[in-house]
């Protein structure tokens, strides 16, 4: 009865239309104080009962960078940056696919044709990729990447383009460092990455949305926003390429769907997790805190994806430039000096939005092995109720 009342005043208050499934997402024997009129809770298919905890195993890789749940087929896939991870919802390892030299960071799944996508980085090659799992296809540990025919990539040439921008006109691009004026909208790569309806839409086709990384640097001004390239996927089998890491590939679209700015103050790599969340229409992005004075520098932002984009000012930059600018949900936290609106919560390792106000949010650390040094990662389930300074509360069992 808490759970659900808390829930249900919570998204009021967050001006968030609660949608019927709420209820459904509510304890058993919820009443239905608060709910919409029209509501009937008994109609609708309870939700899946769902673990509270999964456990994703030790691997010797990086760190855990992003989840993703396919509730219906009881699967869970784990991006550990150099290693895709295929388990069931209690953390059976069903396979693993191995070998990646560069940077897997946030992935999702498309339900569309089921298979996974991640962002894939090769900054010493200036070469950025879309990776494409066929995770049906992962059945044991130690799948190879280049060799055993379950992965895809995309190449992106607009990320090359900003990653690579000599911004100071000396000739002379520096490189994979912070330390420069290089790089536009101060662009690292590209880590957080999410299906879902175009920006101001609740429909129509789901997009793939990628977000920049954006190097922290407080003594410049062109890289406050959040970047984020929009792609229909629909046509990219004819890009799909395996990829060869010793002598990458170039092929992908020329063109990105669209180009958005999301004005957060800067943040240490940009959007670590990118999600749009259906039962709230938020785009969420888990970011690592911004080191920058005369910002709130918040650890996660939500994008108002009722939303239209809006064409006005990318602020700061050294030549007056126009895009297509995202709006961040009028909800949270409030920094009154810059109008910011954001949130404190992790899940800059990895976030997914079960669709039902419902989510699982990833953890991860640094664990001794034997001898070994392994990251272990988990997630955690949650429930959306809006509240700040973190808008989710952790489901216990
Ligand atoms: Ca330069
Ligand atoms: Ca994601
Ligand atoms: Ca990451």
């Amino acid at each position: 009865m808490r759970g659900k009342f808390r829930t249900a005043r919570a998204a009021v208050v967050a001006g968030i239309a609660v949608p019927a499934l709420l209820l459904t997402a509510a304890p058993a024997g919820a009443a239905t104080a608060g709910a919409p009129a029209g509501a009937a809770p008994a109609a609708k298919p309870r939700p899946p009962q769902l673990p509270t905890h999964i456990h994703g195993g030790a691997w010797p890789t990086s760190h855990v960078q992003g989840v993703t749940v396919d509730t219906e087929r009881g699967l869970v896939y784990w991006s550990f940056t150099q290693m895709l991870v295929k388990t069931d919802l209690d953390g059976n390892v069903i396979g693993t696919v191995e070998g990646l030299t560069g940077h897997l960071g946030d992935i999702d799944l498309n339900h569309r044709d089921g298979r996974v996508y991640g962002s894939l980085e090769y900054k010493a090659e200036e070469a950025f990729y879309i990776a494409v799992f066929d995770v049906d296809e992962i059945d044991r540990v130690g799948m190879n990447a280049e060799t055993d025919g379950v992965m895809t990539a995309v190449h992106l040439d607009e990320v090359v383009e900003d990653f690579t921008a000599d911004m100071n006109g000396d000739g002379v691009f520096d490189g994979d460092t912070a330390d420069t004026p290089d790089h536009r909208y101060g662009c690292s790569g590209i880590d957080g990455v999410s299906f879902g309806p175009g920006f101001g839409r609740r429909g129509g086709p789901q997009k793939l949305m990628v977000a920049y990384g954006v190097y922290s640097h407080t003594g410049r001004a062109d890289n406050d926003h959040q970047v984020i390239l929009e792609y229909d996927v629909r046509n990219w089998r004819r890009y799909e390429r395996p990829l060869s890491q010793a002598d990458p590939h170039r092929s992908g679209p020329k063109r990105h769907g669209g180009k958005y700015f999301a004005y957060t103050g800067n943040t240490t790599y940009g959007v670590q997790n990118l999600q749009y969340d259906p039962y709230t229409r938020n785009w969420i992005m888990a970011v690592y805190k911004g080191k920058k004075e005369g910002f709130p520098n918040y650890s996660f932002f939500t994008v108002d994806g009722t939303k239209k984009p809006v064409r006005g000012e990318i602020r700061g930059q050294a030549e007056p430039e126009e895009g297509r600018l995202l709006t961040l949900r009028d909800a949270g936290l409030n920094d009154p000096e810059t109008g910011l609106r954001g949130w404190e919560f992790h899940g800059n390792y990895g976030f997914d939005a079960l669709g039902d106000g419902r989510y699982y949010v990833a953890e991860g650390r640094a664990v001794d092995d034997g001898g070994t040094r392994k990251q272990e990662g988990e997630v955690y389930l949650y429930r959306w109720t809006g509240e700040t300074p973190a808008p989710f509360a952790r489901v216990d069992d």
